[in-house]
């Protein structure tokens, strides 16, 4: 059972968690961002395994190891690029947290550290994405009574986001 949804300000590959997500994108095969800082930690073990997953859609959401991270697993997720917010960008969004977290207590997760997903290079406005991030949570939780998952990290790689998240918790 969840105890509390915690903030974190850092680089989320220096993480000791069960799991760390990666904002990918539908091929699964790198890119910048999260993404590219996650396969330079994880190494070339991450890209071999990440081939034989044959990507992955939109908010949906597929494990791989972590191998040279200090976290067990990563979880990818493809988070929504924002055209406006009248295209599906919110639901999307919801979707990669709910599907991460369905995939990382289906592997046994405990602790689950997320990077904002989609704020980056994807364009989602931050102040819109850290709502949705937090509703997803409270949402899931709230179905998942015996949730095996413990801990919650939001990582913020900003200030910014860092303030966004402390206002919505
Ligand atoms: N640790 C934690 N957060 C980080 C880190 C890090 N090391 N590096 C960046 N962020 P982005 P997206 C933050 O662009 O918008 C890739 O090319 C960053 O400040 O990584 O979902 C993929 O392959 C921002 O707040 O992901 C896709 O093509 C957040 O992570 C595309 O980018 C997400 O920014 C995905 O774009």
């Amino acid at each position: 059972m969840i105890d509390l949804i915690q903030i974190y300000t850092g680089d989320i590959t220096l993480l000791k968690v069960d799991a760390i997500v990666n904002a990918a994108n539908s091929s699964l095969l790198g890119g910048g961002g999260v993404d590219g800082a996650i396969h330079r930690a994880a190494g070339r073990e991450l890209l071999a395994e990440c081939r034989t997953l044959q990507g992955c859609a939109t908010g949906d959401a597929k494990i791989t190891k972590g191998y040279h991270l200090p976290a067990k697993f990563v979880i990818h997720t493809v988070g929504p690029v924002w055209h406006g917010g009248n295209h599906g960008e919110e639901e999307l969004l919801k979707s990669c947290y709910r599907r991460s977290l369905e995939v990382g207590e289906a592997n046994g997760c405990r602790s689950i550290a997320f990077p904002a997903i989609s704020t980056g290079i994807y364009g989602y406005p931050k102040e819109k994405a850290a709502k949705a991030a937090v509703e997803a949570m409270k949402e899931y939780f709230a179905e998942h009574q015996e949730s095996v998952i413990e801990d919650v990290i939001l990582v913020s790689f900003d200030a910014g986001t860092e303030q966004l998240y402390l206002e919505l918790l």
